[in-house]
């Protein structure tokens, strides 16, 4: 099957960069995608946007590339409830990936120890409603019910202005929760202003709750120029992240989200994305800790 992108589709950068900043050994890319390639893996009818492809192959020699170990593989909402892009690149990936899947109220036990046994590890509740059309909170909390004996996590995906009407339900879930790219903050709006404050109470009060200090490039207004001569990209975020990162050093995840899906103005070469790293995790102990240790514990805690 072939699928025509999207209009005014952005591609993934080839030929990215290589970054400054190394990466502590065995350092882990905890937000990524693959996107089919749409002949094996056809888009899901219900997508709200039709990427370019972004294969497994791709994504690993990426990796490699960045100066990272392994990748923490998340389901695109191009693929709906449909796993098995995802999954195959958890197959081929010889251990170095873990996934976090999409899934239906409908899904069967055997299915759920099936995605186990191929290295998923979490599923993803999202709100933001450009991706998908919303599944009712009932269902979710009954997937999470299923997904928590497992030791699986929950990874929630929403725009700051609606934290306060999400809140009550994010507190019930009964596992841990894992918050995409810090809650998306306004970042014209002061780092320690009542919105972004409700989102460092909410990770303060609970502390089942971590975020990824993820996709400066999706949330900066500034862009990716640097300001201080050096390769210091995206500056408008930097106060937002470090500030997690310095608060709950042991609850942050970093991630690429290589392919980019969506990004309107620009595509980040990823090299400069590695590179904001030591700006908003500037010691060895924070680095060691975000890119490493952290993730680790979450999804190959045996190792
Ligand atoms: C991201 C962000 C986006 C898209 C998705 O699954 C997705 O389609 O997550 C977005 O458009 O903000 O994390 O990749």
């Amino acid at each position: 099957m072939s699928f025509e992108k999207t209009p005014g589709w952005l591609d993934w950068y080839a030929g990215p960069s290589k970054p400054a900043f190394t990466p502590p050994p065995g350092s882990v890319d905890a937000h990524c995608h693959v996107f089919g390639p749409g002949h094996l893996f056809p888009f899901a009818p219900e997508r709200k946007y039709t990427p370019c492809d972004a294969s497994k192959d791709q994504l690993f020699s990426l990796r490699d590339h960045l100066g990272f170990a392994r990748n923490v593989i998340v389901q695109a909402t191009c693929h709906g409830a449909d796993n098995r892009a995802m999954i195959d690149a958890l197959r081929h990936s010889g251990g170095k990936a873990r996934g976090v899947a999409t899934v239906k109220r409908s899904i069967s036990d055997a299915e759920l120890a099936g995605m186990h046994a191929a290295g998923v590890r979490g599923v993803r509740f999202n709100f933001v409603r450009r991706l998908v059309d919303f599944t009712p909170k009932d269902e979710l909390m009954e997937i999470a019910s299923r997904i928590a004996p497992l030791g699986w996590h929950v990874v929630i995906y929403f725009e700051a202005v609606d934290l306060p009407e999400l809140m009550d339900f994010f507190t019930a879930l009964p596992t841990t929760v894992v918050v995409d790219h810090m809650g998306r903050p306004d970042v014209t709006k002061p780092v320690d202003g009542p919105e972004f404050g409700l989102f460092v109470k909410f990770m303060r009060d609970h502390p089942n709750v971590w975020s990824k200090v993820s996709c400066p490039e999706r949330l900066s207004v500034g862009g990716p120029k640097a300001l201080d001569g050096e390769r210091a990209a995206y500056a408008d975020v930097v106060p937002f992240a470090k500030a997690i990162v310095e608060t709950f050093p042991d609850r942050v995840l970093w991630g690429t989200d290589w392919p980019h899906p969506n990004l309107k103005d620009h595509m980040p070469d990823d090299g400069l994305l590695v590179d904001f790293i030591p700006h908003i995790a500037p010691t060895p102990q924070l680095q060691q800790k975000l890119l490493v240790d952290n993730p680790m514990r979450l999804y190959w805690p045996e190792e």
